[in-house]
């Protein structure tokens, strides 16, 4: 049995799946995938994920696409040290906590990545070629097509993501107080603390952290979520954008999953994908 994850290091939806993966502690093949080479628009991993992004996992011959659907996947599939809960009316409150982080934060959390840093990445990039880069996408180009390439996005759009994020602590801090912490659905920690945990570092990571200011419960939640083992392995060096922009080191350590060597990777992978 294999398991690989194309990845980057940095993204929240990859973050999520490496999560998952080391608090069930299931061994994988790490497999990041080259952003600043675009690797995820090339045509091979294209036939892996057509929306090109990250991440998708490899599981023997079966491919998976989309993070929310490989978190649940991996609980189903390696029951043990289960992050779902077995009564049905409490999976179903958990899935409506999956189905609105992916719908409402981890959509809105790009906006200010984009804004302070991973726009960034376009500033060698002609006009001509950021076009060009947005034509590329599948799935994202109506997202990048909102955005200029200097100034990431418009006050109008940057204020209505930080709302929804205010948004979704306010529900956090809601749901705790219900559940009665000090997770999510409870006692036992769940997907659903696991899908937004990314979202919260990212907002950490931007400055944002006065978001939760007032909000104890998230606080104390958050505090809980990193002292997990799965935390550290999962945010190794580089992992979290202040460090590749700014230099920060607040890396826990280095990735410790197998990594699959650059040597090993396209042709292998090709051969793989490609008829
Ligand atoms: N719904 C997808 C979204 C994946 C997604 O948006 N991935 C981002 C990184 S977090 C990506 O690959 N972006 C590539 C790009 O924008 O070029 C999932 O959860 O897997």
């Amino acid at each position: 049995m294999t398991l690989k994850l194309y990845n980057f290091p940095q993204s929240t939806c990859s973050q999520k799946v490496r999560l998952v993966l080391w608090e069930k502690e299931i061994e994988f093949l790490d497999r990041p995938v080259d952003s600043t080479k675009r690797e995820h628009l090339t045509d091979w991993y294209l036939k892996l994920n057509p929306n090109g992004v990250v991440p998708t996992l490899l599981h023997d011959d079966a491919v998976i696409i989309d993070s929310s659907v490989i978190i649940e996947y991996l609980d189903e599939v390696f029951p043990a040290n289960s992050l779902t809960p077995s009564d049905p009316v409490e999976r179903a409150h958990m899935r409506k906590w999956l189905r609105f982080f992916e719908e409402v934060p981890t959509a809105a959390i790009r906006v200010p990545s984009f804004n302070k840093f991973l726009s960034k990445r376009f500033d060698k990039l002609t006009q001509e070629e950021f076009d060009t880069f947005v034509d590329n996408h599948p799935m994202r180009k109506q997202f990048y097509k909102k955005m200029r390439k200097e100034h990431g996005f418009d006050e109008r759009e940057t204020d209505s993501a930080l709302d929804r994020l205010q948004q979704t602590l306010d529900r956090m801090e809601k749901g705790l107080a219900e559940s009665g912490g000090p997770w999510l659905m409870g006692e036992s920690l769940t997907l659903a603390d696991y899908c937004i945990s990314p979202t919260i570092d990212r907002m950490n990571d931007l400055g944002l952290s006065a978001a939760w200011d007032d909000h104890p419960l998230v606080t104390a939640w958050f505090e809980n979520v990193r002292k997990r083992p799965a935390y550290a392995k999962t945010y190794y060096k580089r992992t979290r954008l202040s460090e590749i922009y700014e230099g920060a080191k607040y890396g826990a350590s280095d990735n410790p999953a197998t990594i699959v060597a650059e040597s090993d990777r396209t042709e292998a992978e090709q051969a793989q994908v490609c008829s």
